[in-house]
């Protein structure tokens, strides 16, 4: 299976599932689906440390990449998700550049950052040969994803895609439009905003950085995907089973003429 930091380098389109149910049993079946990532979300959705630890394993099984928001400001969780055996991480409302240096920190081994040794699991789960070779390769196995979703991280984005360590950016565009409207609206398709989405994605590409974004409305994957935006969350457990259920009835009554 090809890291999603190649894949993401060669430009490829990845879409991830969203995962708010604490429950291995219930990841492995998100993880059955076409989606090429699963995230784990510790931040609004009900994962927890026990959840992560156990929810890697289906993820990986089905040869999907495990990826894993984290709440906001817990960086120590993000080197405990690595060291379960996520292969990225997402850290939510990265708002100043002591928060992305803070989350390199977490994510990377020195010399780049200050994560400390012990892969207890993930070190099996994602294949590891030898410890050297394990040290040599991780700092460019693993994603550090850093939240674009605020005015002030916004003023100094440039500055988080400089950051050593930092490997691409998240729009979040429920909270970004919280912001754009000065706390007057919630519309994560806010038109008004467009232009600055477009901008945001321009200069993390620039910057050789990956650019991501929570496509809450599909109609809108195309739009992002031209901006430059690859990797690409939707839906949730919720959703999906609604959209299943509502296809299965619509089908189901047609069929009855
Ligand atoms: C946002 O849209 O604010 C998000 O955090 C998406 O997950
Ligand atoms: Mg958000």
């Amino acid at each position: 299976m090809r890291d999603l930091a190649t894949r993401l380098e060669a430009g490829e389109v990845v879409f991830t599932a969203w995962s708010g149910i604490p429950d291995s049993v219930t990841v492995e079946v998100v993880a059955a689906q076409a989606f090429d990532a699963v995230t784990l979300d510790m931040q609004h959705g009900g994962h927890h440390e026990d959840s992560v630890l156990r929810g890697v394993v289906p993820i990986l099984r089905a040869g999907k990449h495990a990826v894993v928001r984290i709440p906001v400001g817990r960086f120590d969780m993000a080197s405990r998700a690595l060291d379960f055996g996520a292969e990225a991480i997402i850290a939510p409302m990265i708002n100043s550049l002591e928060d992305a240096r803070l989350f390199a920190n977490s994510m990377k081994y020195p010399p780049v950052g200050e994560r400390s040794w012990g892969p207890t699991f993930g070190f099996a789960r994602r294949g590891g040969t030898d410890q050297a070779t394990w040290l040599k390769d991780s700092n460019k196995r693993t994603v550090a994803i850093a939240m674009i979703e605020t005015r002030a991280a916004l003023d100094v984005l440039d500055g988080i895609l400089a950051t050593p360590g930092i490997d691409g950016i998240f729009l979040g565009p429920s909270d970004f439009s919280i912001a754009w409207t000065n706390g007057a609206a919630v519309n994560p398709t806010l038109e008004d905003m467009m232009a600055a989405l477009e901008d945001i994605a321009a200069r993390t590409l620039k910057a050789g950085k990956h650019a991501g974004i929570f496509v809450m409305d599909t109609a809108y994957t195309g739009r992002f995907v031209k901006m430059g935006y690859r990797f690409l969350a939707l839906g949730n457990e919720q959703k999906y089973m609604a959209l299943g259920v509502d296809a299965m009835l619509a089908a189901a009554r047609q069929s009855m003429g």
